[in-house]
């Protein structure tokens, strides 16, 4: 079977490309920075509309397994928006397809478009006779509209069979992509719906949470974004009664208020809470970002000094906990954690030194630490910036679900490790299930935020941007620990921070924005601040553009 060319041509002339702008597939999908709408359209609205085509070529690729698509720009602004693919398992697209979504999107005619998809075609030996289907879904941006309209387009060109799972978590859209491939199988993952994931979550959370004291409630900060209104969905599934939770920053209808001073990365970023939102000294606060891929917690002192329990605490606290149960249950299962290089050092230390769990470091993205926990019987991967899950081999699984206790107490702990496993989403970081987990675990522990803080203090740390010339000049090795190139900058980099006590700091490229960063971390506040601008001047002096920021800007 041919492509249907006619087809093709006549869809995209509705969706035409802007001359001006080259695309790239990128660690999160395709990203743009754009005017509120309707501009927004003018930036994106062609690469949609060829998502659509690349995730029907990509389904049928696979025999008509069904792709997911989800509409994010994330924690961006509002205005922003973006897309993503999501592979049969609920993972991340193939990273061998990406360059596909990238020629594609940059195809400058509808006749380069053809010519390219048939070049896809040919090149991904994809047979165009095979069946098609795909899931999609959106966030709360008002974009997202008008693109989703242009990703249907694509697939219509296909002749695809279409899911419309409409306002969507990006963890719920990953969800549904799954149990829509594995329904009726040994492996089914789930009910294919929003109703199966709540029910999926709220059964494994009221197992895990029977006959435990209720802790005060928890304050969450949706970003305004989509995981306002899917917190309250879940709630009313689970009730208040088994999970307290109060919902702030929840405003999803208010222009322009998406991810502004609050969210997750906002709380990282800033390492402050979100505005407007008065902690209560020792009291569990907790923040999603806009599409709830991700989740920080934090808590105020007595002092009312502000403390953040980030990616790396949730690993520390999460694999604890799992190690526990594991022995408790006489299984003879290993966990092990990966990280980045942005993990904190007093986290590596805490979980190799105190809980002795081999960590993995890997480059920066959901795609490589997903990749690396696949390695461990039961794997946990966190960033730093509150993206992460916990991954059980399939042999894992069998042994958990087969193994039979010898005492009640072994019993106990099987039971509860069961339970989580389905409480854990296992296709991608998930804020709402991150937070059962992490509720989980206080839960169990009785602990207070500060307790859980107690596990070990962060060594100080400084990220800074610097803007160059050109990023892609900027290549790392050695887990974005070290900088290859530009030669002679790693040298450079290693002189000042020699002397530093506790000192660390690396260089890297943005994946999703024009800049390199700088990740600084030193024995106390002001040599981790020095040793992070000392490094980015010396970024800046050699590779920088415009002006040169004057002493304290970066
Ligand atoms: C993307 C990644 C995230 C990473 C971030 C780093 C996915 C789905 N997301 O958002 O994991 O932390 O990029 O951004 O992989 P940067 O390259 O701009 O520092
Ligand atoms: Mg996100």
């Amino acid at each position: 079977m041919s492509l249907n060319e006619n087809a093709v041509r006549t869809a995209s002339q509705a969706h035409p490309r802007p001359a001006d702008i080259t695309y790239t597939y990128g660690t999160a999908g395709f990203r743009a920075e754009s005017a509120p709408p309707p501009l927004a359209q003018q930036v994106l609205d062609s690469v949609m509309f060829r998502v659509g085509l690349l995730a029907a070529l990509r389904s049928k690729k696979l025999g008509g397994k069904t792709i997911g698509v989800m509409v994010t720009a994330s924690h961006n602004p509002e205005k922003d928006n973006g897309v993503k693919l999501v592979d049969p398992m609920g993972e991340m697209l193939h990273s061998s397809w990406e360059a596909y979504a990238t020629l594609l999107a940059n195809a400058l005619s509808d006749d380069a478009l053809i010519a390219r998809l048939k070049e896809v075609v040919q090149t991904a030996e994809i047979d165009l006779s095979k069946p098609a289907k795909v899931v999609y879904g959106y966030d709360t941006r008002p974009s997202c509209r008008t693109l989703v309209r242009a990703v249907v387009d694509g697939l219509s060109a296909f002749d695809v069979e279409q899911v419309n799972a409409g306002l969507v978590t990006t963890p719920q859209l990953h969800y549904l992509t799954r149990c829509l491939n594995t329904e009726g199988t040994p492996d089914a993952y789930g009910e294919p719906t929003i109703e199966g994931y709540y029910k999926k979550l709220a059964n494994a959370y009221t197992t895990l949470a029977k006959g435990r004291h209720l802790l005060p409630a928890l304050t969450v900060d949706c970003a305004n974004g989509v995981g306002a209104p899917k917190l309250k969905e879940f709630v009313k599934v689970i009730g208040q009664d088994i999970l307290p939770v109060i919902p702030v920053r929840d405003h999803i209808n208010l222009a322009g208020q998406l991810n502004l001073n609050c969210g997750a990365d906002y709380v990282k970023t800033q390492q402050r809470a979100p505005k407007n939102v008065d902690l209560v000294p020792w009291q569990r606060y907790c923040s999603f970002d806009g599409d709830a891929d991700r989740i920080v917690f934090y808590y105020a002192d007595g002092e009312g000094t502000f403390h953040l329990l980030d990616g790396d605490k949730i690993a520390g606290l999460a694999a604890g906990f799992i190690m526990d149960l594991v022995k408790d249950a006489g299984l003879g299962v290993k966990v092990g954690v990966v990280q980045t290089a942005y993990a904190n050092g007093a986290s590596t230390k805490y979980l190799t030194e105190v809980l002795g769990v081999p960590v993995t470091c890997v480059p920066t993205g959901v795609k490589h630490l997903h990749h690396a926990a696949e390695s461990y019987d039961i794997g946990a991967y966190f960033e730093a910036n509150g993206h992460g899950t916990v991954l059980f081999s399939p042999s894992t699984l069998t042994a958990i679900r087969t193994h039979t206790p010898s005492t009640p107490s072994q019993a106990a702990a099987l039971d509860n490790l069961r339970a989580l496993v389905e409480l854990i989403n296992q296709t991608v970081g998930d804020a709402l299930s991150d937070m059962l987990l992490v509720e989980t675990v206080l839960l169990h522990r009785q602990w207070t935020p500060a307790q859980w803080d107690a596990a070990y203090s962060d060594f100080p740390n400084r990220l800074v941007k610097v803007l160059v010339q050109d990023r892609h000049a900027f290549t790392t090795t050695d887990a974005e620990r070290k900088v290859e190139k530009p030669e002679g900058l790693q040298a450079k980099i290693d002189e000042a921070v020699k002397d530093v006590v506790g000192g660390r700091s690396f260089v890297r490229p943005s994946g999703t924005e024009d800049c390199v960063r700088v990740y600084a971390e030193a024995a106390t506040r002001e040599t981790a601040d020095e040793l992070a601008n000392k490094v980015a001047y010396i970024v800046f002096d050699s590779y920088g553009k415009g002006q040169r920021p004057v002493n304290g800007f970066f």
